[in-house]
């Protein structure tokens, strides 16, 4: 049988006004399970029950929620999902305290729907009860319920009942499926273990799927667990979606690890964070804020200690809104376009609420504008928000599940965007071997001019390398950005001739190889020794000992002098003066026109030299093919 999409309804309003007894008589469920709840004759945990009507194409669940003044954080967080309220206010009293409370939490947390149940009709007269509707008539003006019915019910002689119920059926048609990321998340709300079932988490699934056998994550904690059954209603399922109040029977996790407040999700699709952006709304009713003030932030199905920054205001007051940064006193998770409530520390009352739109952010200086505007655009536009999803990564490139994770969005919606932004030229994409990336086209221009800043900065202080090392480069560029974006920055380079790859390093067109002014002197009287030595040129270490130059050093001036052409190494052993090598082929081609081949022997001989001299230089013209050999003899080629 496909699973009835749930339509979750959630009571609202004042201790004692018949909100558990109302959901009792609509579905022959007392919602208050617990000993202590009976024998106090109050609600203290959050309640679900199935109202099961065989001919209506949904399934209705009621999420009954303690009204009681010191359990509004239960309330809130009960709330937090719910598509419909179901608000109860008793006729003989009318709305009081937490009436309005549990009101302005659900006109935060941006339900949309809903009614009002006027309770306990059967306790007073026609005429208070008129008094009663209007006064709620009222209380909901300019508000969600404005033009909602208002249902006057008997929980005792069942009047009302029944028009409750179609009322309740109605609303629940017009509730739409939640935009969906894909990503499976389930805020916990309840723990409990089933004897012979072990340890159970339940839930309402806010978005993608979960099936038996997947593993999942525990934020913000990060406990990783395996689904090993799944529970829809009461009956056993193989998977469960989007939508549904769904009970998972977990595997490997002990419970005591377990609480209302933390989500499963997909492993890695959290960031737990201490910092969170968002913005925060005041209630009229609330008094002014400050920087640093000590709040409850309710999200989800928690409750977080943390402290307010106001980014762009020095207080807030009553009514007005503003961007906020929340530092978290222990790690919390939250997503884009969360929506939260706010209340004070002590004494608590609720003061406001608003929607997250950074879940993982950066510490930001207080009146920082680029800061604040990068918040701002969080808010804006799909594609301002896709966009500011890889300007917030701080010059690392990002794949587009990663930026759909962070938008809250399906990936196929955001890589339409990405390719929007790609051809409007404000996105580049970096391939990389396992997936694709992007970065922005100006923080990739910024890039490109680093690259070229630090390869002038190494050639004007190394002028002698013939490359700069890509290691070296890499090694330099480390806080400027991620691997995939500087090596695609530099294949672009090289692409457009800016550079040029030389063995494993990069070089400037056109860059020689040159020696500083006291290098040069150097260069000068190494290449003078040789010149000197004619065609029995002295070793390297003779040539070190002479000019008391390091070895290092030598070398290096060696290195150029050789690129350079000035000297020609002849053998490992062997350097020749380039003059002296001319100098000396020319004589053995002399001979060889005469003569046709020669021997080692007979180059002894022209040169004056000794035979390991003579072969070396035999060996270079073969090997530069002016000569070949023969057996004992050398010819021309
Ligand atoms: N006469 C009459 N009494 C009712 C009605 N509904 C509830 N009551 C009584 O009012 C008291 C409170 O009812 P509950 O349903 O527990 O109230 P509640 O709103 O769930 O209270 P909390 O969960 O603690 O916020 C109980 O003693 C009920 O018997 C009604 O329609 N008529
Ligand atoms: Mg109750």
């Amino acid at each position: 049988m496909p699973e009835k999409q749930h339509v979750i309804i959630g009571t609202a309003g004042h201790i004692d006004h018949g909100k558990s007894a109302l959901v009792k008589a609509l579905t022959g469920t007392d919602p208050d399970s617990l000993p202590e709840e009976k024998a106090r004759g109050l609600t203290i945990e959050l309640g679900f029950v199935f109202l099961d009507l065989p001919d209506y194409e949904r399934q209705i669940v009621f999420i009954d929620v303690p009204g009681h003044e010191k359990l509004v954080k239960t309330m809130a967080a009960g709330a937090s999902h719910i598509n419909a309220a179901l608000l109860v206010v008793a006729a003989d009293e009318g709305v009081a305290v937490q009436t309005r409370e549990h009101f302005d939490i659900l006109r935060l947390l941006g339900i949309k729907r809903g009614l009002v149940a006027l309770a306990k009709s059967d306790l007073v007269d026609g005429g208070r009860l008129e008094e009663a509707e209007r006064e709620v008539r009222h209380f909901v003006q300019g508000s969600f319920l404005e033009s909602a019915p208002i249902i006057p019910v008997s929980s005792v002689t069942g009047e009302g009942l029944d028009e409750l119920k179609a009322a309740l059926m109605d609303i629940g048609r017009q509730v739409g499926l939640p935009e969906d990321s894909g990503v499976f998340r389930l805020p916990i709300d309840r723990v409990f273990t089933v004897h012979g079932f072990g340890t159970v988490i339940a839930g309402t699934v806010l978005s993608g799927e979960i099936r038996i056998g997947d593993r999942i994550e525990i934020f913000p904690e990060r406990i990783m667990a395996k689904v090993r059954g799944i529970q829809v209603h009461k009956e056993k399922r193989e998977i469960s979606g989007i939508g549904n109040r769904t009970a998972l029977n977990l595997q490997d996790i002990d419970k005591d690890l377990l609480r209302r407040g933390q989500c499963a999700a997909v492993p890695g699709s959290l960031s737990p964070t201490l910092r969170m952006d968002a913005r925060l709304r005041l209630l009229p009713s609330s008094k002014e804020i400050k920087t640093r003030d000590r709040l409850r932030l309710d999200i989800g199905t928690d409750e977080a200690i943390a402290r307010v920054v106001l980014l762009e205001e020095e207080r807030l007051r009553p009514g007005e809104s503003a961007l906020v940064q929340f530092v978290l006193e222990s790690l919390g998770v939250a997503v884009s376009g969360e929506r939260f409530i706010v209340r004070t520390f002590s004494p608590v009352s609720t003061i406001g609420g608003g929607e997250v739109l950074d879940p993982a952010a950066e510490r930001h200086k207080r009146f920082d504008a680029a800061a604040i505007e990068g918040i701002r655009h969080l808010e804006g536009p799909l594609e301002v928000r896709v966009e500011q999803a890889f300007r917030r990564s701080q010059k690392r490139s990002l794949s587009p599940p990663e930026a759909a994770l962070f938008l809250d969005k399906r990936v196929q919606v955001v890589r339409k965007v990405i390719g929007k932004l790609v051809e409007a030229g404000k996105l580049v994409r970096i391939p990389t071997e396992k997936d694709e990336r992007f970065l922005p086209a100006d923080m990739r221009a910024g890039l490109i001019k680093k690259i070229l800043a630090v390869i002038n900065d190494y050639f004007q202080a190394n002028p002698h390398r013939p490359s700069m090392p890509v290691a070296d480069l890499r090694s330099q560029l480390e806080q400027e950005a991620d691997e995939p974006s500087i090596r695609s920055a530099i294949d672009e380079l090289i692409a457009q001739r800016t550079l040029v790859p030389v063995e494993s390093g990069v070089a400037l067109p056109g860059h020689e190889a040159g020696l500083a002014p006291k290098e040069q002197e150097l260069a000068d009287r190494v290449e003078a020794i040789y010149r000197k030595a004619g065609f029995e040129p002295p070793l390297e270490e003779e040539v070190v000992r002479q000019l008391r130059l390091r070895l290092n050093d030598f070398r290096q001036l060696l290195g150029v002098l050789l690129k350079e052409g000035r000297l020609v190494r002849l053998d490992p052993r062997i350097i020749y003066h380039r003059e002296s090598f001319e100098r000396a082929k020319s004589l053995l081609v002399d001979f060889l026109r005469l003569r046709r081949e020669i021997t080692i022997a007979d180059a002894k001989e022209v040169l004056r030299v000794s035979r390991k001299f003579a072969c070396a230089v035999l060996e270079h013209l073969d090997k530069i093919q002016v000569t070949r050999r023969r057996g004992d003899i050398h010819v021309l080629k």
